[in-house]
């Protein structure tokens, strides 16, 4: 009966394997997401890109087409598919610059093969310094036609996309050349949900409206594409029933707000069971002090959740912060729909992020002297050519070498400056068996996610090596991350040498991207 079962499944598995291709043209737009005009960097002429959408065993083809030229920003590029799992073959189609691959230079066209094992929601960025903030992000959904929590909602399509993010009047290149001598991070100008929002003193952007229907049970799948700010999550006079974080399918846990780190993606259910009416959205954005930029104005981060039948109007009701009675989400609370413990580490070690007072902003991964620069050889050139032992590597590159069955953990101690850095572990899941905001450790069934914040209460994370490769993990705030808060785990040298096999395509991206005069780096 076993094995019968599990011949089934393998034809189920193999039914719903299919190959998608995706283009992606990345080329510059004018455009004004919050009523401010300038030139973007975009996928397909949008803000954000078009929703690339994929069946749960799919493999998806996405070939990159770099058609950018405005010199006032980055000209080179390179996707990232933030949360997305690669196997040690194919490690390299993950776009990290530096990491896995060198950046696309223009007029230059990538195939990133992503054989997908996963479901849930995803995004793609570009990974090219801070170039995302120039508008190149988009949702990744991966839709399970066997998802065990479909009885939970009754709709979930391109509707139910809901992405937060902040947004500039200048360019990320002159944001972070601004950055770096003054060690503050330009405030933004403004939120925007799903590409739309206001700035203080400027036009009326209409929002963008969630159209909903009484009585229907929808999933949202809220991703934060932002670069620097935290979101602050709620409808008013609704509350949000959170199902998935990072793609994994968790225990249903009701809130009615909670805060979204750089990079998380939480899947929740809301019912529309209120009087017909219109209702704000809030994205309340934080992450700065406002006092540095008078544009920004958080209460003006917002969207309208709108019932059929409703005037086709705003909200008459006051844009607040939030509910008055908060039920707040503790991320510690949250626990995986299918169980697992947590591993027994094998490895500790303990990061204190740390910044360089004074001077030009550096970050240190641990504590001084610790800053990650990029090197121009990316890890994974090295490590085809050989090099599989800490002394290969330059101690700016944060290299760790993890061995074969590993299982590491990872204390980030209780920052007294309570920075929330969300720490992104590319290519895999970690278990958060100490959650910032919880006092306690669960090895029970702990969160396994692929971002979390630190603060002044200490994060305990754990990840096993079972997918070789170099690995990055970084903050995601990609200004921190361009000061230095970076770094490798490189599982298992050993096996990604004699296993991982680039194509021709891949080897020849570094001696182009080499030959480039700077200004089109
Ligand atoms: C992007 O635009 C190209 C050219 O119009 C189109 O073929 C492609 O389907 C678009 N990609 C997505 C993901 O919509
Ligand atoms: C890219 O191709 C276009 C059209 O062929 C050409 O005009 C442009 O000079 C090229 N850009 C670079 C940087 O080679
Ligand atoms: C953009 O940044 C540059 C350099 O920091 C500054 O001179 C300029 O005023 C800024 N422009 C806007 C629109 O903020
Ligand atoms: C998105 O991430 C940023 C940076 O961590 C954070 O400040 C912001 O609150 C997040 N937004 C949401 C909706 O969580
Ligand atoms: C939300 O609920 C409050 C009190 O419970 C009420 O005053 C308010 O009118 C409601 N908002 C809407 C849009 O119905
Ligand atoms: C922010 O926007 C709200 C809504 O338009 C307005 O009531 C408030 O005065 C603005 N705040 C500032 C500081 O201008
Ligand atoms: C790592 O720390 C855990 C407790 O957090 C401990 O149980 C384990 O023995 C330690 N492992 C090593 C190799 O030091
Ligand atoms: C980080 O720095 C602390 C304090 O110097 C040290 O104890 C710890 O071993 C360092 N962590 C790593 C991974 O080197
Ligand atoms: C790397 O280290 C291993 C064991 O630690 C050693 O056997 C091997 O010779 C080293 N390789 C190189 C290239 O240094
Ligand atoms: C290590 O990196 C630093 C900073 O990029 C560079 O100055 C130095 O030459 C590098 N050393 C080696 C041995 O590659
Ligand atoms: C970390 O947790 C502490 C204790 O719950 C809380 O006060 C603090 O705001 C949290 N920090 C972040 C960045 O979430
Ligand atoms: C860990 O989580 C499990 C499942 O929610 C719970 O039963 C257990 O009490 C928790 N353990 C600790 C130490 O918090
Ligand atoms: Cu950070």
């Amino acid at each position: 009966m076993k094995s019968l079962s599990f011949i089934l499944a393998s034809l189920a598995g193999f039914v719903h394997a299919a190959t998608n291709d995706v283009t992606l043209d990345i080329f510059n737009v004018v455009a004004a997401p919050d009523g401010f005009v300038r030139s973007l960097v975009t996928a397909n002429g949008t803000f954000p890109g078009p929703l690339i959408k994929a069946t749960k065993g799919d493999t998806v083809r996405v070939t990159a087409n770099n058609k950018l030229t405005d010199p006032t920003m980055r000209r080179s590029t390179s996707i990232n598919f933030d949360g997305i799992f690669f196997d040690t073959e194919n490690s390299y189609n993950e776009g990290t610059p530096f990491v896995t691959s060198c950046p696309l230079g223009p007029n230059t066209s990538y195939t990133y093969e992503l054989p997908l094992v996963q479901t849930g929601s995803y995004w793609y960025h570009s990974d090219v310094s801070v170039q995302y903030g120039d508008g190149l992000r988009g949702p990744f959904i991966i839709y399970d036609p066997d998802d065990p929590q479909a009885h939970l909602y009754d709709v979930d399509d391109e509707s139910t996309i809901w992405q937060v993010g902040d947004w500039w009047h200048n360019t990320s290149v002159a944001n972070l050349a601004s950055y770096i001598p003054s060690e503050l991070i330009p405030v933004s100008d403004s939120g925007t949900f799903n590409g739309a929002g206001r700035y203080n003193g400027g036009p009326l952007v209409p929002y963008a409206v969630s159209n909903v229907k009484s009585g229907v049970r929808y999933r949202f799948r809220i991703i934060n594409i932002s670069t620097r700010s935290s979101f602050t999550m709620s409808i008013d006079n609704h509350t949000m029933t959170i199902i998935a974080a990072d793609g994994v399918p968790l225990v249903s846990h009701e809130v009615n707000e909670f805060i979204m780190h750089a990079g998380q993606r939480y899947d929740v259910v809301v019912t529309a069971n209120q009087p017909v009416g219109n209702y704000w959205i809030n994205a309340i954005l934080s992450g700065g002090n406002p006092a540095h930029n008078l544009n920004l104005n958080a209460t003006l981060g917002r969207g309208v959740f709108r019932y059929e039948g409703a005037p086709n109007e705003e909200p008459t009701t006051p844009m607040t912060l939030g509910p008055v009675n908060p039920n707040f989400l503790n991320e510690g609370d949250l626990r995986p729909l299918f169980p697992e413990p947590a591993p027994i580490p094998t490895i500790n070690f303990t990061l204190s992020p740390a910044m360089n007072v004074g001077g030009p902003a550096v970050w240190n991964l641990n504590v001084s002297d610790t800053q990650y620069i990029s090197p121009t050889v990316p890890t994974l050139v090295k490590v085809l050519d050989g090099v599989v032992n800490a002394s290969g590597f330059n101690s700016t590159e944060n290299t760790f070498i993890i061995p074969k069955g590993a299982v590491v953990q990872v204390t980030f101690p209780p920052d007294p400056d309570d920075e929330l850095h969300p720490f992104h572990l590319h290519g895999n899941n970690y278990y958060v068996i100490k959650a910032n905001q919880s006092d306690e450790i669960n090895l029970t069934n702990p969160l396994r996610r692929d971002v979390t914040a630190l603060g002044n209460g200490g994060t305990i994370l754990r990840f096993t090596t079972d997918r070789p490769g170099p690995w990055f993990f970084h903050c995601h705030i990609f200004y921190h991350l361009a000061a230095g808060l970076g770094s490798v785990m490189l599982e298992d040298p050993i096996t990604v040498e004699h296993e991982t096999k680039p194509t021709k395509v891949w080897d020849d991206l570094c001696a182009a991207y080499n030959a480039l005069p700077p200004e089109l780096q």
